[in-house]
């Protein structure tokens, strides 16, 4: 690491020791597997004591420590050599990840452990080519605006896809020369620590990256109300994300908030039927169908609607359910019981509600250890249905059918959510009009779920708050500064 030359980018922030806790308060938490209900760990929550231990060793490392100050190349060196060695123990890290969030292993081998290493690639590659900006304009003086690190960032991560998207904010925070305290969530705290190891072998200097672990009206809320803390990401629940935005406005402090979900999907009776099913069973199930951009509202135009739904249920019912350790699963187990219970709830529900059950909506025989649900579809004649309004985070679709693609539209936009949409059309013209038209962050046309990480992704009104993503995350992790000059 190179010798620390620069001045100190901060002040250095004063704050009050928390109130101790009284002796005895540490709590337990017990992780389970989803897949068989095992107590498979146990860790003692950190408490206010712990993460204001954490919060210190972050403001040490930003403030006094050289991550800030060592040069973009030595950084990218670091942040490259994260990445290889998250590639290096990839099997490890898939197994824990496996184990906790009862996701697939092919999709979490496949997709979540290599994203993981690529989010710390990106952020390298990102840092190397960003260029501050000068404006000449006024005579006699040269006025320039620079990016500086925000400083200590508040990382809160969920449970859906824990090492993914932790680890997405982990690389953007430090890539930009910050510190950062990761919060994991209390469901799935074992992948984590495994990483941790890795940054100080990569050669992250101590204090950078921090840990603490617990439930989130403990640790978390100690976490963001720290005022230690300059920055703000989380990752979680609508109603959460209103507690933590909240706090960030009492504090003063940035905040970006990535939420819930219940994104149309629009099937137009010109697309590729093959392509439409094949894709709408990712959006609606990948990732056990726990997942903020899920397609969870499938819309249908009227004259395909009968062929579209027979194909659509039919490769629903082979989607093969099972062990989360077995290459050959699709759909695992939910996190928890209150998950498989909400599903389940939301499937009685609709049919109370007047919905048709297309498929699913009961645990599948055979597997009532674990917290296993059949995928399940249900068929609804009004978008104001509680189960095509309200985010259920599980395997349940609503299907609808619409007529004109003004309909479509109308339909997607009766939601109180705006983070993704889907579109399926062999016309530009349609395609477009639905793009324009559906007032969400991000649009997928003729395709789920591809993501490149220059663009930012997040969500229009209760699906968050700013965005993460290249030029988004710098909005977040860094602050302008603008020198003006007599010359
Ligand atoms: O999320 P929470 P939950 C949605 C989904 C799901 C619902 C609830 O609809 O059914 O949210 O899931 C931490 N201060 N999503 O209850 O509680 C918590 O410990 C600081 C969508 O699991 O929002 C965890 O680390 N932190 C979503 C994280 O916030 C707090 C992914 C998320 O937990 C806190 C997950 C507090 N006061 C659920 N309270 C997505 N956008 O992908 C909780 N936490």
């Amino acid at each position: 690491m190179a010798e620390q030359k620069l001045p100190k980018l901060t002040t250095r922030v004063r704050f009050p020791s928390p109130a101790p806790l009284p002796s005895g308060a540490a709590h337990c938490i017990d992780v389970i597997d989803p897949a068989t209900q095992a107590v498979i760990d146990t860790f003692f929550e950190d408490d206010v004591a712990a993460v204001d231990r954490a919060v210190r060793r972050g403001r040490a490392a930003f403030d006094d420590g050289p991550w800030p100050r060592i040069s973009v190349a030595e950084r990218q060196c670091v942040l490259r050599r994260i990445a290889d060695l998250i590639n290096e123990h990839a099997e490890a890290l898939v197994a824990l990840e496996v184990r906790h969030t009862g996701l697939p292993i092919a999709f979490v081998r496949a997709m979540h452990v290599p994203r993981a290493a690529q989010n710390f690639r990106f952020f390298a590659d990102y840092i190397g080519q960003r260029a501050d900006r000068m404006y000449t304009q006024e005579a006699g003086y040269r006025t320039y605006v620079t990016r500086e690190p925000v400083g200590v960032a508040a990382l809160i991560a969920p449970w859906n896809v824990p090492l993914g998207l932790g680890l997405m904010k982990t690389a953007a925070a430090i890539a930009f020369g910050n510190a950062c305290v990761v919060k994991p969530s209390e469901a799935t705290p074992l992948s984590f620590p495994a990483v941790m190891p890795l940054f100080a072998e990569a050669g992250v200097p101590d204090g950078v990256v921090n840990l603490v672990n617990g439930r989130g009206h403990v640790t978390g809320a100690a976490l963001v109300a720290h005022p230690g803390i300059d920055a703000i990401s989380f990752t979680g629940g609508t109603e959460t994300g209103r507690v933590i935005g909240m706090e960030a406005a009492r504090r003063i402090r940035p905040v970006t908030m990535e939420l819930g979900g219940k994104s149309a999907n629009i099937i137009c009776d010109d697309a590729d039927l093959d392509a439409a099913v094949a894709g709408s069973i990712v959006a609606a199930f990948a990732n056990n169908g726990q997942q903020c951009l899920a397609g969870s509202r499938l819309l249908v135009q009227r004259g395909i609607a009968d062929a579209f739904i027979d194909r659509f249920v039919a490769a629903t019912k082979a989607l093969r359910i099972g062990a989360p350790t077995d290459p050959a699963t699709q759909l695992g187990p939910l996190i928890s019981a209150a998950q498989r219970d909400r599903v389940l709830h939301y499937a009685a529900l609709a049919v109370g509600e007047g919905a048709t059950l297309l498929s699913g909506g009961r645990v599948p025989p055979g597997l009532e250890r674990g917290y296993y649900v059949e995928p399940t579809i249900v068929e609804v004649t009004d978008s104001r249905a509680t189960v095509a309004q309200d985010e259920v985070f599980g395997p349940l679709v609503s299907v609808q059918r619409f007529d004109t693609v003004d309909d479509a539209i109308a339909l997607a936009n009766d939601s109180d959510f705006g983070l993704v949409g889907y579109a399926w059309t062999a016309s530009i013209a349609r395609a477009q009009a639905i793009v324009d038209g559906v007032r969400t962050g991000v649009m997928w046309v003729n395709t789920p779920m591809m993501r490149d990480l220059r663009a930012p992704f997040g969500g229009w009104r209760d699906s968050g708050l700013g965005a993460e993503g290249g030029d988004a995350c710098a909005a977040l992790y860094t602050r302008e500064k603008t020198a003006i000059w007599k010359v």
